[in-house]
C-alpha cells in the first residue's frame, strides 16, 4: 500500500509481519538408575530451578516415567537437550532428555 495521510480507511493496512516461533518442550525420561540427587542437580542447574521445584519435578518423572522441564524456542531447547544429555555422559548416568513439539 502507499501511505495516505494515515487516516486508516482509504487504504487498507499491512498485517504486521511478526509470527510468533514455534515451541518446544524439554522433557525428560525416567530411568531405574539415575540418582534422585543427580536429577534434582540437573534440573537446578540447566532449568534454573529451586530445590523444591527441581525435587518435584524429578518425583513426577519418577513416578510418571516423562515430564516437562521447560517449553522454548528450537535452538535455546536443543541446546538444554544437549547440555543435560552431555552432563549426564560424563557423570555416566542413562538419564536421557528429549525435545517435542509444543
Ligand atoms: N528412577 C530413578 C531412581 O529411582 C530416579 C530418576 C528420576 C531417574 C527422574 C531419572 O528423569 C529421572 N533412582
Amino acid at each position: 500500500k502507499q501511505p495516505n495521510q494515515d487516516d486508516g480507511l482509504a487504504v487498507q493496512e499491512d498485517k504486521p509481519k511478526v509470527k510468533k516461533p514455534p515451541l518446544y518442550k524439554v522433557v525428560l525420561l525416567n530411568d531405574d538408575y539415575t540418582p534422585m540427587e543427580f536429577v534434582v542437580e540437573v534440573l537446578e542447574t540447566f532449568f534454573a530451578m529451586s530445590r523444591e521445584k527441581a525435587t518435584q519435578i524429578m518425583l513426577h518423572v519418577h513416578t510418571r516415567g516423562k515430564g516437562i522441564c521447560g517449553v522454548y524456542t528450537h535452538e535455546i531447547a536443543e541446546t538444554k537437550v544437549h547440555q543435560v544429555n552431555d552432563f549426564s555422559r560424563q557423570h555416566q548416568h542413562p538419564l536421557l532428555c528429549t525435545l517435542e513439539e509444543a
